[in-house]
């Protein structure tokens, strides 16, 4: 028993007597009691009455909050089935990828408020303001490393749709941008190990602007707060969790959906790969992902680079 069990119950019945818990969970009543302080000192209110123990306020944020909301919209199978919270870090990534080594369960999320060495792809600066939604989620892909972007695709679907719930369009530019009016709202940098058959993590990190807009001097970020106001970071990110395992498990199904919501395609794009700079007109993703490219000298399939939306 953990101090979960305690809030599903809370949750559920709204008031719950700590003998009821202890016998459900044939545990003391002083263990139940520890795990009700935990609750408190992650912010939750919880009144003791003569009834029992009363859930009367919800934290704003924070990894039981998030597991409240989720749990509150029906659930998820397994991702944010564990989640640890930090106020600041360095990247929640790097601790994912460290958990990930470790060996936990496949769904296990880290998350913070703020970070102080937040990456991009390419080692890029990643800048994290108290105030966005830094979150990692552990992965294990049963599917060929050559197909490792989708994972990056169905992140960003999973993005918009979660962002569109606060009613506003967003759209996605290829490989791991969302966008609200051209203006970057989320970025995704996928990390994995794996050898050639098989994929043994993939490490998602996602960074979503939600009520903090940070300063960026080479580009033109946006958050949510600027077009919305301020939302509630820990609904959105259930909403995103629940929204991430769905399109993660729809597997190569995701890709229509990417297509239809991708501001990228039909668009004439400047592409920097590591090697080389492809141009000329976006006309598809491929069932890896990978970007075709019309182009003066013909077809080109991108598999990984920047890309600039030209006109
Ligand atoms: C990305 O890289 O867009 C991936 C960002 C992933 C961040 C998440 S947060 C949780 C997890 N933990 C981490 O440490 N990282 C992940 P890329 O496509 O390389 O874009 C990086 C560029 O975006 C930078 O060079 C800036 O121009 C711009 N940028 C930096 N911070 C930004 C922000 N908060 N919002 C919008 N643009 C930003």
């Amino acid at each position: 028993m953990d101090a979960n069990n305690v809030l599903n119950a809370l949750a559920d019945k709204g008031v719950v007597s700590g003998e009821e818990l202890a016998e459900r969970f044939e545990v003391s009543r002083n263990a139940v009691w520890k795990h009700v302080e935990t609750l408190r000192d992650a912010g939750f209110i919880v009144e003791s009455t003569s009834d029992g123990y009363r859930l009367s306020s919800v934290p704003k944020y924070g990894g039981f909050a998030v597991k409240y909301r989720l749990r509150e919209r029906g659930g998820t199978k397994y991702i944010g089935n564990e989640t640890e919270y930090h106020d600041f870090v360095e990247s929640t990534n790097d601790i994912a990828v460290e958990r990930a080594r470790e060996g936990v369960e496949e769904g296990y999320v880290v998350l913070a408020d703020e970070q102080t060495g937040g990456r991009g792809r390419r080692e890029r600066v990643w800048e994290s303001p108290s105030g966005g939604i830094w979150t990692s989620v552990v992965l294990r892909p049963d599917f060929a490393p050559r197909d490792a972007s989708l994972v990056t695709l169905a992140a960003s679907v999973a993005v918009a749709r979660a962002v569109e719930e606060t009613d506003v369009e967003p759209t996605i530019k290829w490989p791991n941008d969302v966008l609200i009016d051209g203006e970057k709202l989320c970025g995704i940098l996928v990390e994995m190990e794996a050898d050639a058959e098989s994929i043994s993590h993939a490490v998602v990190g996602i960074g979503l602007n939600a009520n903090a807009k940070p300063r960026v001097p080479d580009a033109s970020p946006t958050s949510l707060a600027e077009h919305v106001g301020k939302v509630d970071r820990a609904v959105l990110t259930a909403n995103l969790l629940a929204e991430l395992e769905d399109a993660y498990e729809s597997g190569d199904g995701i890709l229509d959906e990417w297509r239809e919501r991708s501001s990228t395609l039909g668009r004439e794009v400047r592409v920097e790969t590591p090697n080389e700079t492809v141009e000329g007109v976006a006309e598809s993703i491929d069932a890896t992902g990978a970007l075709v490219v019309s182009t003066d000298e013909g077809e080109r399939v991108v598999t990984a680079g920047d890309c600039v939306h030209l006109r």
